[in-house]
């Protein structure tokens, strides 16, 4: 994978963090998902332990270390392997369609997990790219009205993103753009993390607890803010959109600017007439099937997750794929994540 090339073994068997898994864990459980749904035939059992250790309801991130995963060599050789069952497969009896498309975007969503392994370990990564600069704060007003919320499509979409349905909405504003590191600094500077009015009951015992000051990799230099990516100390640019904050400081940064989260159906009925920016936003919506959802092609990828412990996310990020980061895809994670490539835009009433 080019991605871990330049890499070395040693960062591939860590584990960065209790939250993420080792990366040459990501690398083996990318071929394992290949086999189960390119390979295997129904029921089929991968080689030896390999369903253990590599589906991800198994073991937390956190042990993944400590169980007998696959070298980094390893690794590697069983990716080629599957690889090459597959294309045989493909010839003699290929799986339906639509297991195809969710093998290449699994693979490209690991990758991003990967890349926020790879920041949290502070250790240098070439070539990161830079990100666009938002350029304006004004709104657009979103008439009220109905529109269509999620899709029907059978060959890209995954469960969570169906059915298509109809959903009324009040008038709204949203902003043309994320929320920039220059707008986060002046909430910082205006006090932001230590009135209690901008954060909610969770959001404030979050903040007491962790003793948070500012978005994840930011650092105070003599001469004004710095942030760590990818290894390297660098002045913050004022128009990239803010990344690595938590649902609760995006909340936050709301409260103080005088305004909201917008909800997913907001953001999604909104997105045709606003610029993608370059971070993943979050939205204040639950994590929750639509009326009508069904598990499809296994609960685990969302069914399991639906509930109000998770938040969604929306667009998309820099180290997202463009085949993943569709208008109706959603993202979500705990309140309290900040590993992820995660800013936000803000909302407000008609
Ligand atoms: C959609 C990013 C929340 O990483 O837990 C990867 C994607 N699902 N393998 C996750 C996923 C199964 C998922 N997120
Ligand atoms: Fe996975």
């Amino acid at each position: 994978m080019e991605l871990l090339e330049p890499v070395d073994d040693e960062l591939l068997m860590a584990q960065v963090s209790p939250i993420m898994s080792p990366l040459v864990w990501d690398l083996a459980h990318i071929g394992w998902f290949e086999e189960l749904w390119l390979v295997r035939r129904d029921g089929e059992q991968s080689l030896e332990g390999f369903d253990d250790l590599y589906d991800a309801f198994r073991h937390e991130r956190a042990e993944r270390s400590s169980l007998p995963i696959l070298q980094p060599a390893e690794a590697r050789a069983y990716l080629e392997a599957v690889r090459r069952k597959a294309l045989r497969v493909l010839e003699d009896e290929p799986r339906d369609a639509y297991v195809y498309r969710l093998v290449v975007q699994h693979e490209l969503q690991h990758q991003e997990t990967m890349l926020q392994t790879l920041q949290l370990s502070g250790v240098p990564y070439p070539g990161p790219p830079q990100l666009r600069p938002a350029r304006e704060t004004e709104d657009v007003l979103v008439p009220a009205g109905p529109f269509t919320l999620g899709t029907d499509d059978r060959l890209w979409a995954y469960d969570n993103e169906r059915p298509a349905h109809v959903v009324d909405l009040p008038a709204f504003r949203l902003e043309r753009f994320p929320v920039t590191n220059e707008r986060f600094m002046e909430f910082i500077e205006d006090g932001g993390y230590r009135e209690r009015r901008y954060w909610s009951e969770d959001g404030w015992s979050w903040l007491q607890a962790e003793r948070v000051e500012a978005p994840l990799y930011w650092e105070r230099g003599p001469e004004g803010w710095l942030r760590w990516r990818f290894g390297q100390l660098e002045p913050l640019p004022p128009a990239e959109p803010v990344q690595h904050i938590s649902f609760f400081e995006a909340e936050a940064v709301a409260a103080w600017a005088g305004k909201r989260l917008p909800t997913e159906a907001e953001w999604e009925k909104a997105a045709q007439g606003v610029e993608r920016g370059d971070v993943w936003e979050w939205t204040s919506s639950t994590f929750e099937g639509y009326p009508g959802f069904e598990a499809f092609p296994y609960p685990e990828y969302s069914e399991v997750f639906f509930g109000d412990e998770h938040r969604v996310l929306r667009g998309g990020s820099w180290a997202t794929d463009p085949l993943v980061a569709r208008v109706t895809f959603r993202n979500w994670d705990l309140p309290q994540r900040r590993q992820i490539f995660s800013g936000v835009r803000l909302a407000s009433d008609a």
